[in-house]
């Protein structure tokens, strides 16, 4: 049944929860998760889908966060950020990403502008601790709608996902219906270089994900729409990327689908979202949920095998 608490409350304080399969997370609607290894524990970054069951759009006015050293028993931890910590911002907390640096964490976040630009933005915060407190970093945002031109949609510029390839070099890479791509500076709150596309991915709708296996680059997005997740590797971070096939079908009921990759205490996981929750869930009432993955003796990966399955 649905979680009568879904969408209502905010942790005040830390709440401690054991995952009993997939959906993980039951007592609240979870999507976009962004997931970062560190210090032993993962630490799983959502928004918070709070529509009510007679609205028919995302309502997502929060992100969350939740900590494991075992992924089965959780920890989530006070709000640690808003698109209300953005000054310029009105709103919508869209997927975002996070990453460390320096002993610095970086959540790169989607948000709406405020009226001064159309359409979504994308922003950075920053803190000294996985949990936060987050602050925005810049106070202003990163990448506005008019940075971009690929196309004549306001919400291109969706979706960040941050890269640091091994030798510190980080890059953001983001969009919906193109996908975009930057190198970060060093300070990774200010982009180094041209913003650039990359063309060749078949049918890409938005959430790009990339990571580094033994010397390949990935580069896994949601594909068409509905949307199941593919991916394509290259040789280089700069491309050219060779699209490899479907690495998730559709997840559920929910329209979107959108992944983390990450590699913890010898496993490789697949995070992701599902309309999950029964009755309510859906396309705008997600739930986070995680399943192995595994690569193929060439490299390639294996289709994500959901426990829905
Ligand atoms: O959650 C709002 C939007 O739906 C995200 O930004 C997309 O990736 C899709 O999941």
């Amino acid at each position: 049944a649905a979680p009568a608490s879904a969408g209502t409350v905010s942790a005040p304080a830390d709440t401690v929860f054991k995952a009993n399969g997939n959906p993980i997370i039951t007592h609240k609607y979870t999507a976009d998760p962004a997931a970062l290894v560190h210090d032993g524990k993962v630490y799983l970054y959502a928004g918070h889908d709070e529509a009510p069951l007679d609205f028919h759009f995302y309502r997502m006015n929060e992100w969350l966060v939740f900590s494991s050293p075992d992924m089965e028993n959780w920890t989530e931890h006070p709000v640690p950020l808003k698109p209300s910590d953005f000054k310029w911002a009105k709103g919508d907390a869209w997927a975002a990403e996070v990453t460390e640096k320096d002993g610095k964490f970086y959540w790169y976040v989607t948000v709406t502008h405020d009226d001064t630009k159309p359409g979504k933005a994308i922003g950075v915060a920053v803190a000294e601790s996985p949990i936060g407190p987050f602050k925005d970093a810049r106070g202003s945002a990163l990448i506005t709608n008019d940075m971009t031109t690929g196309t004549s949609i306001d919400w291109d510029d969706i979706d960040p996902t941050v890269f640091i390839d091994d030798d510190g070099q980080a890059y953001l890479f983001w969009g919906n219906t193109k996908a975009y791509y930057a190198k970060l500076k060093d300070n990774m709150v200010e982009l180094d270089g041209p913003i650039k596309t990359i063309d060749n991915l078949p049918h890409f709708t938005e959430a790009p994900f990339v990571h580094k296996h033994k010397g390949n680059y990935y580069l896994s997005y949601a594909y068409q729409f509905p949307e199941k997740t593919a991916y394509a590797m290259s040789k280089s971070i700069e491309g050219p990327w060779e699209y490899k096939g479907i690495l998730n079908e559709l997840a559920g009921n929910s329209n979107t689908n959108h992944q983390a990759i990450i590699d913890f205490k010898g496993k490789t996981y697949f995070i992701y979202h599902t309309g999950g929750i029964q009755p309510n869930g859906g396309s705008f009432r997600r739930s986070v949920a995680i399943d192995e993955i595994f690569y193929n003796p060439d490299e390639t990966m294996k289709r994500v095998v959901m426990t829905t399955e």
